[in-house]
C-alpha cells in the first residue's frame, strides 16, 4: 500500500513537471541558399514549444493560412482568427548588421498550422510548410496536397493585408538594433474559439 502510494506520488510529480516545463525551440530556416523554401517544411511541435523562423536570405514572410486557401492570410477566411504574420523580412539588410531576423511563434495546441510566404509568387512556387500535419485525422490534408492547392492559387494576398485584426490575440513586439529594417510589428495570433493559437508573436533580431 505504501509502495503504490509512493509510485503514484512520483508519477503525479512527473506529470506536473512535464506540464510546467518550457518546450523546445524548433528552428525553421527561411530562404536558405536563396531557395524558395522553409527548411524543414514539415515539422512536429508539441504544446509549449516555440517555432522560430530564421530569415537567412531573400525577402520572405511566414504567414498563416488555412488549408483550403494556401496563399491567403487566415483572417480572410475566418473573421474570428487572425493568424500570425511575420511581415517582410529582407535578409540582406539584417545581414549587413551581422544579424539574422527571426520571428517566433508559440505552439499552443497540436492542430495543423499551415504557413506560406506572401512574397511575389513564392507561395505558388511551393514556398509553404506545415506544423503538425495530421494525415491520420484527414488523409487529404497533407503538405503535398497543400502545395498543390498553392500551385493553383489564383489569389495571393500581400502580407501587408494580413495585419488587420487583433481579435483574440495579443500583439507581438519588434526588437532589434537601431536602424534595423525589420518592419514587421509582430501581429496577433488568434483562434478565439479555443485556447488554441492565441499567443504572442514576436520579431527579433538574433545575433549570429
Ligand atoms: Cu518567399
Amino acid at each position: 500500500m505504501q509502495f503504490s502510494t509512493l509510485v503514484f506520488a512520483a508519477l503525479a510529480s512527473l506529470a506536473s513537471a512535464q506540464t510546467t516545463s518550457t518546450g523546445k525551440m524548433i528552428a525553421v530556416t527561411v530562404g536558405i541558399n536563396g531557395t524558395l523554401k522553409f527548411s524543414p517544411d514539415n515539422i512536429k511541435a508539441s504544446v509549449g514549444d516555440m517555432v522560430q523562423f530564421q530569415f537567412v536570405a531573400g525577402n520572405h514572410t511566414a504567414t498563416q493560412s488555412n488549408f483550403d486557401n494556401p496563399c491567403q492570410p487566415l483572417s480572410m477566411h475566418n473573421a474570428s482568427a487572425t493568424g500570425f504574420h511575420s511581415g517582410f523580412q529582407p535578409a540582406a539588410a539584417s545581414k549587413a548588421m551581422g544579424m539574422t531576423s527571426v520571428y517566433t511563434i508559440p505552439i499552443n495546441d497540436t492542430k495543423p498550422i499551415w504557413v506560406y510566404c506572401a512574397q511575389g509568387k513564392h507561395c505558388e512556387a511551393g514556398m509553404v510548410m506545415v506544423i503538425n500535419e495530421n494525415t491520420a485525422a484527414n488523409s487529404s490534408r497533407s503538405l503535398d496536397a497543400y502545395k498543390k492547392l498553392a500551385a493553383g492559387a489564383s489569389t495571393v494576398v500581400p502580407s501587408g493585408n494580413a495585419a488587420n485584426s487583433s481579435t483574440g490575440g495579443t500583439t507581438g513586439t519588434t526588437t532589434g538594433a537601431p536602424g534595423a529594417s525589420a518592419t514587421a510589428a509582430g501581429m496577433s495570433l488568434a483562434a478565439p474559439s479555443t485556447v488554441g493559437l492565441a499567443a504572442i508573436a514576436a520579431v527579433a533580431l538574433l545575433m549570429i
